[in-house]
């Protein structure tokens, strides 16, 4: 029999990974698209035939109930949420409203349809949550948030074990440590130091201003990272896991490994907000640093013990740190070519 997967949040980029995974098992993937955001479901251009698209935003409960309905599906993934942690910062509302709520109005719309036994539950929560708690940061670690977002996010993470323990609703939370790939989105440092990588090896950008560059970061490739979410959901009984690689690299440290791809040596100067990346060989600055990109708050590391999911799962990042790396910057220049 065919399963249905209805995931929110698809026009992401773990929303097409993982539609991408989903329709190679032979699942037939349903999708939800905010009602103003046509524009982005081009990013799942490869896939669009593929995909079975509905107009429904998380902050609208009514639409939510009779998708889910009308879907009847076999598998949720929430996906959907605003994603960016320093955003969250000035907007706090909408991001709880859309990460917290919107998690809550799906749990509901699931109990009200009486599909609690029916369907399974993937909701997509985060290393934010661990805030300033020293790592490695494991299942069993302190939650310590330190944004909007990892305090909705942590708001949605508990709802779901609430829903698991008094309804029996097979949900289970992701912990994810950061994830990238070419369709990361632009806001983000890996995608923003790469395409300025790209830009600046094309002669069209001569510096890349960053925030924070002490901030190390557990950074594995989001493709692997979809197929621990599916794993989480074909086991008999739900449960909450880590994803990491278990290695952290600085911010400083990715943007060396991303220069390098452009034949770019970098030497550091100064301190704090006069820190610049230099060209070790033109001793052109590439790098410095604008306190406009500074957090009111930040998560200075993040470091995961993914040892739950490679035992029970049997899951293990494949893809190494570097080749991210060498994917995202080579990816970036052939869109600049
Ligand atoms: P992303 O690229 O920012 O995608 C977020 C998705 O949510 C987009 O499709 C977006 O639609 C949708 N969305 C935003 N507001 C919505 C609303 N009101 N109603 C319905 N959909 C809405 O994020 P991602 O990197 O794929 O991450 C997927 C999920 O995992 C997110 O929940 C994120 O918080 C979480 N997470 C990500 C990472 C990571 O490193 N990537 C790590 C841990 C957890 P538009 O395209 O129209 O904006
Ligand atoms: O790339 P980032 O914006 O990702 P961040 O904040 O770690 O959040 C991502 O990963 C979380 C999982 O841990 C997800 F839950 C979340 O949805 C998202 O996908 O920033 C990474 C680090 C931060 O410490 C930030 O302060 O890079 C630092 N940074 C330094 N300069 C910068 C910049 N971040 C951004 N976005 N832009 C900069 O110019």
């Amino acid at each position: 029999m065919t399963k249905t997967a209805l995931i929110t949040g698809i026009t992401g980029q773990d929303g097409y990974y993982l539609s991408a995974f989903l329709l190679e098992k032979g699942y037939r993937v349903v999708g939800l698209v905010q009602p103003l955001a046509h524009d982005d479901t081009q990013f799942l251009a490869p896939l669009t035939d593929q995909l079975d698209l509905r107009v429904c935003d998380l902050c609208d409960g009514g639409t939510l109930t009779r998708v889910l309905a009308d879907v009847r599906p076999d598998e949720i993934y929430n996906l959907g949420a605003q994603s960016h942690v320093g955003h969250s910062f000035d907007v706090p509302e909408m991001t709880m409203n859309v990460n917290a709520l919107g998690t809550l109005r799906l749990l509901e719309a699931i109990r009200a349809l009486k599909m609690i036994e029916h369907v399974r539950f993937y909701q997509a929560s985060t290393s934010e949550i661990f805030g300033d708690t020293l790592p490695p940061q494991s299942e069993t670690s302190h939650f310590n948030p330190r944004s909007p977002y990892a305090i909705a996010k942590l708001s949605a993470h508990f709802m779901v074990k609430n829903y698991r323990k008094a309804y029996g609703l097979h949900a289970s939370n992701g912990i994810l440590f950061n994830h990238e790939s070419p369709k990361r989105g632009e806001g983000f440092v890996t995608q923003k130091v790469a395409r300025g990588v790209a830009a600046i090896d094309a002669g069209q950008q001569s510096i890349i201003s960053l925030g924070n560059l002490n901030a190390e970061r557990d950074w594995g490739h989001a493709r692997d990272y979809v197929e621990g979410m599916w794993a989480m959901l074909q086991q008999d009984k739900a449960d909450d896991y880590v994803l990491a690689t278990g290695q952290s690299q600085s911010v400083r440290r990715l943007c060396e490994e991303m220069f390098k791809y452009i034949g770019v040596s970098l030497v550091w100067q100064g301190q704090g907000e006069n820190e610049r990346g230099i060209d070790a060989n033109t001793g052109e600055v590439r790098i410095d640093v604008d306190p406009q990109f500074f957090r009111p708050l930040e998560v200075e590391n993040l470091l995961g013990d993914a040892r739950k999911a490679r035992d029970v799962l049997g899951w293990h990042p494949k893809i190494s740190f570097e080749d991210m790396v060498c994917e995202m910057v080579e990816e970036a220049k052939s869109c600049i070519a």
